[in-house]
């Protein structure tokens, strides 16, 4: 397809009220009156496999940082920033206990810094936009992984430049193992599948923009494209057994409220820090900029050929307009006709570490606004070296974020995973994947959710900010010191 083709399809699809993915098909040149499906003469099927980052063990790798071009799609190239020249960056795995040795090196023309999150990291290797480094520079970390099981991440922190080196395509999976998770014997090898989900804005050239308006910082930036490990609309052959995907939101501000078409469900089994108390069933989950999910989906009673959709559902919002809520396709599951052995899922999940006692411990109130276009916590915009929080290592405390603004805030804490224990205001529920474990806890407009914090491990400096990243970077952040 000429180029000129491409861009013309491609603008017609992003005016559309929704994303499908006939229109992204027809956008890359496939075949619009085809299916999602294989091919009637057994090419496979249309547009773009799903690309799976190689996994690294997080120990005397560098981690280099560069701008670099990447496919789009079918005979589509984009420039994009990335880590080792791959989007998403590689997926690091270790087990718990490991030694976490890296160096990050800046081939960009800015400063940087990595942050791993979810991670409980000293304060010397989180990824403080203090400790952001220059073009050339390289900046070494060193610390021991003490994180249980769980789905984590990695992204850039420097000061207001979060949301534009993320979004041109700086992330990737940090994924950690413990006896525990050896000992469930879930789906693993080509049955474990990491899916971070993005959302991107292109240009009339095909390129990544990142040009947000005012609107736009008060909504968040908002893509038109929703984008799955790098690539649009992507399909995953797979067996009809069990499988386990380890879901990121990594948007900037895109919320998504997945779903599988043809009746699947998602058979929940855990968040932000690891393993829930118990695998739970669910039809949908909303997932908002930060958060992860592990899931599994069973695909034993799937037909041959069939297509499964992985969606995010339409949802309305409140506030100022914008296409958050709109309906998406993200990705097809094309099902295989080779059999496949079926597998049982766990009956049991690992169990928690014991919570915290938190009768009579001190309580914290952190109001989140969004006035005039100016995203705030507690009325201030963050400064690097004012600390405004304090709290002792090791002493429970309750810490309440009110939303009082008509934009989702997605919250998220350095240092330490939390507990969610109540949500008033808006939904006023709280929802399976709040369970267990959290880093970041999404709050809708109005709303107000009382989280147990409980830090054990290091003291220093830490951050608390929104992840909607265009609000992070516009100063919705702090400093709190565990002291
Ligand atoms: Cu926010």
């Amino acid at each position: 397809m000429k180029r000129s083709e491409f861009l013309k399809r491609l603008s017609a699809w992003s005016g559309a009220a929704a994303v499908t993915p006939s229109a992204w098909l027809a956008a890359c040149g496939g075949d619009t009156g085809a299916g999602t499906g294989p091919s009637d003469d057994g090419s496979g099927p249309d547009g773009s496999p799903l690309q799976l980052p190689p996994t690294l063990r997080p120990d005397g790798l560098s981690l280099t940082a560069r701008e670099g071009t990447v496919s789009l799609g079918p005979g589509q190239t984009s420039r994009a920033w990335m880590y080792d020249d791959l989007l998403p960056g590689p997926t690091l795995r270790g087990r718990t206990g490991d030694g976490v040795r890296m160096t990050l090196v800046n081939g960009l023309q800015e400063q940087t810094v990595v942050h791993w999150h979810g991670v409980d990291a000293p304060e010397h290797a989180d990824g403080h936009p203090r400790l952001a480094v220059g073009p050339g520079a390289t900046l070494a970390y060193d610390f021991t992984l003490e994180n249980r099981a769980g789905t984590y991440w990695y992204h850039p922190h420097p000061h207001e430049r979060t949301a534009i080196q993320t979004y041109r395509g700086m992330a990737g999976f940090f994924l950690v193992d413990d006896a525990d998770s050896d000992a469930l014997d879930l789906p693993a090898g080509s049955r474990e599948v990491p899916l971070v989900l993005q959302d991107k804005r292109l240009d009339g050239s095909g390129e990544i923009v990142y040009a947000p308006s005012g609107p736009d910082i008060m909504t968040g930036f908002l893509g038109d494209v929703p984008f799955v490990n790098g690539t649009p609309f992507p399909y995953l052959p797979v067996d009809r057994t069990l499988y386990r995907f380890r879901l990121l939101n990594g948007s900037n501000a895109r919320i998504f409220d997945l779903a599988l078409t043809t009746g699947l469900s998602f058979v929940l089994i855990g968040n932000d820090g690891g393993f829930l108390e118990r695998p739970e069933t669910l039809q949908s989950i909303l997932l908002g900029p930060g958060e992860r999910v592990d899931v599994l989906v069973d695909f034993t009673g799937a037909p041959a050929g069939d297509t499964v959709v992985l969606q995010s559902r339409a949802f309305s919002l409140a506030g100022p307009p914008s296409s958050q809520g709109v309906a998406m396709d993200l990705m097809r599951f094309v099902i295989s006709s080779a059999p496949a052995a079926p597998r049982a899922l766990p009956e049991a999940l690992p169990a928690l570490p014991a919570s915290p006692p938190t009768e009579g411990v001190p309580q914290q109130t952190f109001s989140f606004t969004s006035g005039m276009g100016r995203h705030r916590i507690n009325g201030s915009a963050f400064q690097m070296d004012r600390v405004d929080a304090r709290i002792p290592l090791g002493e429970p405390q309750v810490w309440r974020f009110l939303n009082s603004s008509p934009v989702p805030h997605p919250v998220h804490l350095h240092s330490a995973q939390f507990r969610v224990r109540s949500r008033i205001g808006g939904r006023g529920r709280l929802y399976p994947w709040e369970g267990g474990l959290k880093d970041t806890v999404l709050l809708m407009p109005f709303e107000s959710v009382e989280v147990v914090v409980h830090f054990v491990r290091h003291r220093g400096l830490y951050l608390m900010h929104c992840h909607n990243l265009e609000h992070e970077d516009d100063g919705m952040m702090l400093n709190f010191e565990v002291t």
